[in-house]
């Protein structure tokens, strides 16, 4: 027989989805760092903002996402990308929160380490369908540059201030990168035998190209970035072996990655602006 039409009736999960394109969406903006700037400062400017997380109270987010950054010792870097990415994600009309994964001592960093630990440990909080690495230093200039996941991984640096704004090279995948939980379960996250600088962004990008998925990059318009002055750090310096690994790749990768990191997580702090995890991710073996 005829079915009686449902009752609708309004509650916080029927809310209607969230625009693709946001309406609140600036384009190219002037960035200005500012010298006096505090988190104090940022949290006030950024009400919404609970604990490191926002999501839209008028929509229902188009996807779950977080934002993982490598970190250790740049505090200044950290707290100019809090101030430009909090009300930049929020524009987006995204679900998201920012992780810091903080490494613990003075041993060689690990940035590619330390953003498996970020997978592995944010996903024990909160369903994420999408997942930002993200560089400290990078701060995006145009709002059109969408951190959600594409059907593909995506890579969000096509240009920045110190390279002339043009790609590096064809096969550059550093910086900033999307993939959803799927994506990146399947290329079984990134290597953790990159100690020191160099070498595991081209290692996530040959895992890509092995289970036959395509690089998509946004227009070289809007897939701006500045890169805040640095030299390189104590503890991170070029690493000789990642020519060597890099040769590796297809014999090892599904031993290596997400069903091979060991770690000991030492705290995690709901901070106001950010969610800090500090790890001991050990030495290189
Ligand atoms: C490039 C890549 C980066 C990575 C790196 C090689 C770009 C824009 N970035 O960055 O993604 O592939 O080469 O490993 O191409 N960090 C700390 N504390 C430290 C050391 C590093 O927090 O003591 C973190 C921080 O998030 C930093 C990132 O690791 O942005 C990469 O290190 P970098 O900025 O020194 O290296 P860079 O700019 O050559
Ligand atoms: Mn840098």
């Amino acid at each position: 027989g005829p079915q009686k039409p449902q009752p609708v009736t309004p509650t916080p999960t029927s809310l209607p989805l969230c625009a693709f394109l946001s309406p609140y969406l600036r384009g190219a903006t002037a960035l200005k760092f500012d010298a006096q700037l505090t988190f104090e400062e940022v949290q006030k400017r950024n009400p919404k903002v609970k604990e490191g997380r926002c999501k839209p109270q008028e929509c229902h987010a188009l996807q779950r996402v977080a934002i993982l950054i490598p970190y250790r010792n740049r505090e200044r870097h950290l707290l100019y990308l809090l101030e430009h990415l909090h009300p930049f994600l929020q524009r987006q009309l995204l679900d998201y929160g920012i992780y810091i994964i903080n490494q613990a001592g003075n041993g060689v960093f690990n940035r590619a380490k330390l953003l498996n630990v970020g997978f592995l440990e944010a996903l024990k909080e909160y369903p994420w369908d999408c997942f930002i690495f993200h560089d400290v230093d990078l701060v995006p200039e145009n709002d059109f540059n969408l951190y959600h996941c594409d059907h593909e991984p995506k890579h969000l640096v096509v240009g920045r201030n110190s390279t002339g704004y043009r790609l590096r090279y064809k096969m550059y995948f550093g910086g900033a990168t999307a993939m959803t939980k799927q994506q990146f379960t399947r290329v079984n996250g990134f290597s953790n035998r990159y100690w020191g600088w160099g070498g595991e962004d081209d290692d996530l990008r040959i895992r890509v190209q092995l289970q036959k998925m395509k690089i998509v990059r946004p227009s070289l318009e809007v897939a701006r970035y500045t890169m805040t002055f640095h030299t390189r750090d104590h503890g991170n310096e070029i690493n000789p072996e990642r020519m060597a690994l890099l040769k590796k790749v297809p014999q090892v990768w599904s031993k290596d990655g997400l069903n091979s990191c060991s770690y000991k997580v030492l705290t995690i702090q709901h901070k106001p602006l950010y969610i800090n995890i500090t790890v001991d991710i050990g030495d290189p073996r």
